[in-house]
């Protein structure tokens, strides 16, 4: 008939494993991934990886080593007697990689461009390797907007600067926009799996994207600030006005790159401090310790609910 498929139906469709947009990576002998220290030659990535399902990312090295850890316990995962886990992009000296079973847990730096190297790499990976479905979600940080710190903010749309739902990109010298969408059903079934035992709240909403940590997101103790208070008060509340809980810098283009690619997706954020208040990170440490946990516990109910299906 002549009903045309929508995006999402398509990809119903498809066999599962990652297809790349990109007819350039066939035709060549080998695809190095530089930035994680693997290669299609040099490795044999569909023994390596091909059974992966979910790909976590966060920011930094130590987090996605502990989550690592703790996904580990939690899906009741062993490893092969007498080894340890390891990072499998340690001689990279850019991004720290582990796998444990099913679950890849890769750290990807702070902002767009650092997230985007890796995550080119890491769909080239899923391809390579043949993985069927992976789900990605980044686990993260972010400044809260009328939100206390230890909420965990599930994105619903992630907004640019100029609060649009999809990603700038500057592609020979000309300017393109990709989608910036993320898996509404995924963060449905993310924030279900919040329990009204946890001593915090877990909510929905929509996230800004910013390039910079400071002047970018209205904050006044940068190395230099043109803007007064109030200036910053009217912007964060035009935010709010807009339904925009929280903020970071990574999630516009986590989402265009995962749905160019097909890849379901999900962003899972802790609160830091509310943004109404003030900028300064200044909770202590063990507290900010504690409140990373956070996204890794409702990922972690995630994908034992997932595994557990199958
Ligand atoms: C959240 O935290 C980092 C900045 O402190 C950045 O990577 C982000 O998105
Ligand atoms: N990460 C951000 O990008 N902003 C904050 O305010 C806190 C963490």
């Amino acid at each position: 008939n002549s009903h045309s498929l929508s995006e999402e139906e398509i990809d119903e469709y498809a066999d599962g494993t990652v297809k790349l947009r990109n007819p350039n990576i066939e035709l060549m002998d080998q695809d190095i991934l530089y930035h994680v220290a693997l290669g299609s030659e040099s490795h044999d990535l569909r023994e390596m990886f091909g059974d992966v399902k979910f790909v976590c990312m966060g920011g930094t090295p130590k987090r996605m080593e502990n989550f690592a850890h703790f996904i580990m316990d939690e899906i009741g995962y062993k490893l092969p007697a007498g080894t340890q886990l390891q990072d499998i992009s340690e001689f990279s000296y850019r991004y720290s990689m582990y796998k444990v079973g099913p679950v890849l847990c890769v750290s990807h730096g702070m902002g767009t461009p650092s997230i985007s190297i890796l995550m080119h790499e890491v769909i080239k990976l899923m391809y390579h390797a043949k993985c069927i479905d992976p789900i990605f979600i980044r686990i993260g940080t972010c400044g809260g907007i009328g939100v206390d710190g230890g909420t965990v903010i599930i994105t619903e749309d992630a907004l640019d600067g100029h609060l649009r739902n999809s990603h700038e990109f500057t592609i020979l010298g000309e300017t393109v926009h990709r989608p910036a969408k993320l898996d509404k059903k995924l963060a449905r079934e993310l924030k279900s799996l919040a329990s009204a035992d946890d001593p915090y709240d877990t909510i929905i909403g929509k996230t800004l994207c910013t390039n910079d940590f400071y002047e970018g997101q209205g904050r006044l103790d940068g190395a230099f600030c043109e803007f007064t208070e109030t200036d910053k008060m009217n912007y964060l509340e035009k935010l709010r006005d807009n339904g925009v809980v929280n903020i970071e810098m990574e999630s516009t283009i986590f989402a265009a790159l995962t749905h160019h690619a097909g890849i379901k997706a999900a962003v899972v954020c802790v609160v830091l401090l509310n943004r109404l208040n003030g900028d300064q990170v200044n909770a202590p440490k063990e507290v900010i310790n504690e409140w990373q946990q956070r996204p890794q516990i409702l990922v972690s109910r995630y994908i034992r609910k997932v595994l557990a299906q199958h």
